[in-house]
């Protein structure tokens, strides 16, 4: 495509005439969406198939990525700034008469993900096109992405998200790709003319998985990975019925129904595990057409022999969701292909890596063997012989680790562990941020670690900085490239050149005004969504993530709380204004979750309509957050909060994104935040609370005594009693359930345990906060360090280090 105005306009003019039938006088801003999207995809499709066929001319190594995730978000303006046509694109849509965000936004925000799981994935799609290291995202797509929240009276209500009611233009769909997969039935177990077993699957359910395509652009470089993803489908068209009586045909329909619900809907759990059978089956429906789809690649387009598998091909499991691809790749090899088990073995440990991302015991996934085994009966036999024949070795190779079987094993009571059949059939099991990586070495995964020393290794997280830092605050990047040159946005380390600037006085100065620009864009959006003005002088301080005990949003209400306690007290108590600011997902069935919401919406209410308060605090639930949401708050943050407990938070990765824009992270030693405090000193980032090893040691004697500090603190008795007399208008049940988790359930997050550390914590930002010029340094050596929490090193570790993959120049 010629990059010039005229052309671009020319062409989007002919889009809108010849598919939208529609002209540059009468379209809608949806119409000017399809024109451009479809402007772009055209002017890629011819770079996606080279990357195709250079990867495989050159036989080059590929990494797939295997997730039941991908939160990818909106891609078109992430698509224009890497296809160099962002700003001739926003002048066009100018000229017929629309604002750029207003077209941007048409396209649905694809939440095809939780959190901070699902958004790796895509920022690692993102780096890997942008580094030119050939790749494949697999996973599914879903009709319905995460529930869309509304908060109705202070409650979350989740709302079905059917983001394909109209047309993504970016996907394609490549039916004469599709392949079987297979559920139920029973094995039949004989002799093949080869002299080996040969199994044969009898009245299994078969289920079409069809791809869809998406392409994943790299920036600035012409480089276009894919995105497929799977929809469920049945084999062949239902026959004409014959009568709407006929029974059959309702058999058909319920069938079908269940088919195309595999890739009904995303499972809305962030960090704990439910185990349905429906979930199960969307596993297995992703890792085995995905390896179809591999192994038949190979095949069409590989020299290399089977035994050379992992020479073309390094399969990433994200979580141990994907991991009945290690024993669907074993099935495929031996019952398919016709290797034998140590053959088979040989090369599915050879190919597969294991991304750990939590350790919280609630998120460790294991199936029941019976549900297994009925529903993937082959697959179950190949996992109880990987099970046998690893605690074989551990029996006769390792005497000293005996006692240990049953604790290691695949299978246990009736159980299967997915974690385990995972660390057994990979080469590489990965933590996501060092401390995450310690812990699971020294506790979680101890005895595997003295089994399997060398396989363990950590890469921690980074976020796109294409995405999180040039797409999301152009006025920041702008600053920065005038101050440092345009090199950062190849070669984000290069942001550490902005060091020579702390000190500058105009340079701090446009930093500020920076700032308060994004601050004021983030207030009008406040307004817009829940009519409420906030000052946008006051501290903006954020707290955006999933809902979560651990993440301790309860903890920022206490601080609320507290500061509101003490202004009704004290009115003339000399407080910077603040606006706290939220935005949270809970489980719909995670109690306490949504109880906290509630919690947050009563105090925000009850605070924002006090005017004894309201020049000084303001409390923001902003409903619906996704990746869009985030896009508009995080330029705004002056303030990040990352205050899980220590050791419950695997890396984090909103704390990187709030750091690259400047914010200052108010946070516990915990995940990233350590390594964020390792590169920005004590100076730039302000730590509090329990270390990870001081809550283990509480853990390990039982807990500490929670009574004991709301008998002894009046500020926390203050709030407690507060929560549970009515104060905030529930009178009839108040928050009793957050009350007694706390005082009776003896806190198991150490909420009270960290309040004292925390409050006094903020003292301190808001002193720092009253200086100006050493607060905007602050900014500035947040952004400067933070080029190291760009996904383009963690890719590299992960290529380098356990892909031994390179980039196709
Ligand atoms: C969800 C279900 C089961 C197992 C793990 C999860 C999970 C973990 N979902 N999201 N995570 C988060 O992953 C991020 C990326 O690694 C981390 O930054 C974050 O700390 C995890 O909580």
């Amino acid at each position: 495509m010629r990059n010039d105005f005229e052309t671009f306009f020319q062409l989007t003019k002919e889009k809108l005439e010849n598919e939208c039938q529609t002209t540059v006088d009468d379209c809608t801003a949806s119409d000017v969406y399809y024109a451009i999207a479809s402007i772009v995809k055209n002017d890629l499709i011819g770079d996606w198939s080279k990357t195709e066929n250079e990867t495989n001319n050159k036989s080059a190594k590929k990494v797939c990525y295997l997730s039941m995730e991908f939160l990818v978000g909106r891609l078109i303006e992430n698509n224009l700034i890497n296809r160099g046509v962002l700003n001739i694109a926003k002048e066009t849509i100018q000229e017929l008469g629309f604002e750029p965000e207003e077209v941007f936004m048409q396209e649905p925000d694809a939440a095809l993900g939780n959190g901070g799981l699902g958004r790796l994935a895509a920022c690692f799609l993102d780096s890997l096109a942008s580094l030119r290291y050939p790749a494949c995202g697999y996973g599914i797509r879903y009709r319905y992405g995460l529930f869309q929240q509304r908060i109705i009276q202070g409650e979350q209500i989740e709302l079905p998200d059917y983001w394909l009611e109209q047309r993504y233009p970016w996907e394609e769909r490549k039916f004469e790709e599709a392949v079987s997969v297979h559920f139920g039935g029973t094995v039949r177990t004989s002799t093949h003319e080869d002299g080996k077993l040969q199994f044969d699957y009898e009245h299994t359910d078969e289920v079409l998985a069809v791809p869809y395509d998406i392409p994943i652009t790299g920036f600035d470089n012409e480089f276009v990975n894919t995105l497929r993803l799977y929809s469920a489908e049945t084999p062949s068209p239902l026959g004409d019925p014959v009568t709407c009586e006929d029974v059959a045909y309702y058999h058909e329909l319920g069938h079908e129904h269940d088919i195309t619900q595999i890739s009904g809907y995303l499972y809305p759990d962030d960090s704990s595990y439910e185990g349905k059978r429906l979930r199960l089956k969307q596993q297995y429906f992703l890792v085995s057409a995905s390896l179809q789809n591999m192994l038949r690649s190979f095949k069409e387009n590989s020299q290399r022999t089977l035994n050379e598998f992992h020479e073309s091909f390094a399969i990433q499991i994200n979580d141990t969701h994907p991991s009945l691809a290690i024993p669907e790749l074993m099935r495929l090899l031996m019952d398919q292909e016709r290797l034998s088990w140590d053959e088979a073995w040989k090369i599915t440990t050879q190919t597969f890596a294991y991304t750990n991302h939590t350790t919280l015991q609630e998120a460790l996934e294991t199936w029941p063997k019976e549900m297994l085994e009925s529903l993937l009966p082959r697959i179950y036999m190949i996992i109880d012989e990987i099970n046998e024949r690893f605690c074989q070795s551990l029996w006769f190779d390792y005497p000293e680790l005996r006692e240990k079987i049953p604790e290691l094993a695949i299978i246990a009571d009736d159980q299967v562990k997915m974690a385990h059949l995972a660390l057994v059939g990979s080469f590489s099991v990965n933590g996501v941020a060092r401390l995450h990586t310690n812990i699971l070495k020294e506790q979680e995964m101890k005895t595997f670690y003295t089994l399997f020393p060398d396989r363990f290794n950590n890469k921690t997280n980074g976020i796109t900085h294409r995405r999180w830092l040039l797409q999301i605050n152009p006025s920041l990047s702008s600053l920065i490239t005038d101050a440092i040159g345009p090199k950062w946005i190849h070669e984000p380390q290069a942001l550490i050149q902005l060091l020579r600037y702390a000190n500058d006085a105009p340079f701090l100065q446009q930093m500020d005004e920076v700032k308060r620009e994004n601050k004021r864009l983030l207030s009008e959006y406040i307004y817009q969504e829940t009519g409420m003005t906030v000052d946008e002088n006051s501290i903006f301080d954020v707290h955006v993530k999933r809902l979560h005990e651990y993440k301790r949003q309860l903890l920022n209400v206490f601080h609320i709380l507290h500061l509101y306690n003490e202004l009704k007290e004290n009115p003339q108590l000399d407080v910077t204004p603040r606006t706290f600011i939220f935005g949270a997902k809970a489980a719909p069935n995670y109690y306490l979750a949504k109880e906290i919401i509630k919690f947050i919406n009563v105090v925000a209410s009850i605070i924002n309509n006090d005017p004894d308060v309201r020049d000084k605090l303001k409390v923001i639930f902003l409903e619906n957050y996704n990746v869009s949401v985030a896009e508009r708050i995080i330029p705004a943050t002056d303030l990040s909060e990352q205050i899980s407990t220590a050791g419950k938070e695997a890396s984090g990765t909103g704390n990187m994104k709030m750091m690259m824009n400047g914010a200052v992270t108010i946070g516990t030693l915990d995940g990233a935040n350590i390594e964020i405090r390792d590169l920005v000193g004590d100076e730039n980032i302000f730590i509090f609370g329990l270390r990870a090893e001081e809550v283990q040691a509480y853990h390990n004697n039982g807990g500490y005594m929670a009574r004991d500090l709301y008998n002894t603190d009046p500020r926390i008795k203050r709030i407690l009693d507060q929560m549970h007399n009515g104060t905030f208008g529930r009178e009839e049940r108040a928050f009793k359930d957050l009350y007694y988790n706390l005082l009776y359930h003896n806190d198991p997050y150490f909420v009270l345990k960290d309040f004292d550390a925390y409050i006094e914590t903020h003292e301190l930002v808001e002193r720092a906060y009253r200086n100006r010029g050493e607060w905007t340094q602050m900014n500035v050596a947040n952004i400067a360090y933070s080029g190291k929490f760009s996904s383009d090193r963690t890719i590299q570790e992960y290529a380098s280090q356990i892909w031994k993959l390179k980039p196709l120049l």
